[in-house]
């Protein structure tokens, strides 16, 4: 069995309540609506309280997986650093104490002292969470520690998360934007390869109780390692058959007859708009979040998330990128696509994860420069490129 998935599993169910208690919990809510008011960010605080809820998340995330897995902690990476400097000069390093009320008092440092949110926090980040997906427990597999890399990216969406709008109305089953479009994303590859290996989708926001206003989450994994293939949405495993059986689909499912479907960013290029809309027709859907989208995908929603431009990064895809690969799909480059030739070869350029990009600096080095295409089907993604690249071309001459 994956211990790693499984404890990765339960470590994301403890991120997902660490976020929906900073929406639910009114000494909590109210350091988030302080993030709202503009102009008047950090000054209360020494730190902005959403960088203290994504950090806090990442902590936990690391803290909880050393516990079970000593030395793995290394290879955990993130967007966020854990150290913070207060108005006095002094340097706070946030993690997780040995006891609530150590972790209460080292998040009064960083909160400026407000006690109420600071044992609220040190509370839910001690609470024990059971959380465990029967399919992965009868899964005989076991994946050498030493050779995993972890992406985490502790709240994806995060202006979402902190706008925290819960009456968005869905189109086919797509968010648009609202708290459906935050999840809490956590991939493992592999650091020779750089291939994604696992993946875990945690979704906290998913559906509101009207009485008590509660949130409800859901949870979406993939495991893709030595020919063994699987992932929560179809239970089962496929054994020597590393592309999944989406690959065999009839030429009818997989081919042109049935109309290509795209998610996009609100902020895509009008050029890939335009090209698109040639090839999609009405079926273009917008939506917040590089995770949402991507987990759009992994649910069938659509054929293809793709994003033109080079800002979204390892943090945001590694998650996405293990589970469709477990499903017979992946994510690729988009530029590198586009630029195919069947002189050099075919194969698709999936993304990696293991090295920093050349030349780059800060955040940079592990952005997915070229853009991306997230796709659950070979087939169709092959089908889809063959329409879009023509579709582009005029448009690439004209520029
Ligand atoms: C962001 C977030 C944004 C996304 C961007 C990510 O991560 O997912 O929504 O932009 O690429 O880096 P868009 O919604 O236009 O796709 P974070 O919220 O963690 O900064
Ligand atoms: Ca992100």
């Amino acid at each position: 069995m994956s211990e790693i998935l499984q404890e990765l599993l339960r470590v994301s169910e403890k991120a997902a309540n660490i976020a929906r208690a900073c929406r639910q919990q009114e000494a909590l809510f109210q350091l988030l609506i302080e993030e709202k008011k503009e102009g008047e960010r950090n000054k209360k605080f020494t730190v902005d309280f959403k960088t203290l809820a994504d950090v806090l998340v990442q902590e936990v995330i690391k803290q909880n997986m050393e516990n079970k897995f000593p030395g793995l902690e290394k290879n955990i990476f993130g967007e966020e650093s854990n150290e913070f400097t207060n108005d006095l000069g002094e340097k706070i390093t946030v993690r997780l104490c040995s006891t609530k009320e150590e972790t209460a008092e080292l998040l009064g440092k960083v909160l400026n002292g407000n006690q109420l949110a600071s044992e609220a926090l040190a509370k839910v980040v001690h609470q024990d969470v059971v959380f465990s997906d029967p399919t992965l427990d009868s899964t005989e597999i076991s994946i050498p520690q030493d050779t995993l890399g972890i992406w985490v990216d502790p709240i994806d969406s995060t202006y979402q998360y902190i706008k925290g709008s819960t009456d968005i109305q869905p189109n086919q089953g797509i968010f648009p934007s609202g708290l459906q479009c935050v999840t809490i994303l956590i991939g493992v590859y592999d650091k020779q390869t750089g291939v994604p290996l696992m993946g875990v989708i945690n979704q906290p926001f998913v559906s509101q109780d009207p009485n008590t206003l509660r949130w409800k989450g859901r949870c979406y994994w993939g495991l893709s390692y030595m020919g063994t293939n699987i992932h929560s949405l179809q239970p089962g495993i496929s054994k020597g058959n590393s592309r999944g059986t989406q690959e065999d689909s009839s030429s009818s499912e997989v081919g042109t007859s049935r109309p290509f479907s795209a998610i996009i960013s609100t902020s895509e290029k009008e050029s890939i708009k335009a090209a698109l809309a040639r090839v999609c027709g009405n079926s273009i859907f917008r939506a917040a979040g590089a995770g949402y989208k991507s987990l759009c995908v992994v649910q069938g929603l659509v054929d293809v998330y793709i994003f033109s431009e080079d800002t979204t990064f390892k943090w945001d895809s590694c998650a996405a990128h293990a589970i469709l690969r477990a499903m017979g799909g992946g994510m690729v480059d988009l530029k590198e696509c586009l630029e195919r030739n069947p002189e050099t070869g075919l194969d698709l350029p999936q993304l990696l994860y293991h090295m920093e990009n050349e030349g780059a600096t800060g955040v940079d080095r592990w952005a997915n420069r070229g853009g991306l295409i997230a796709y659950r089907c070979r087939k169709r993604l092959e089908a889809f490129l063959s329409l879009l690249i023509p579709n582009l071309e005029p448009l690439r001459t004209q520029t």
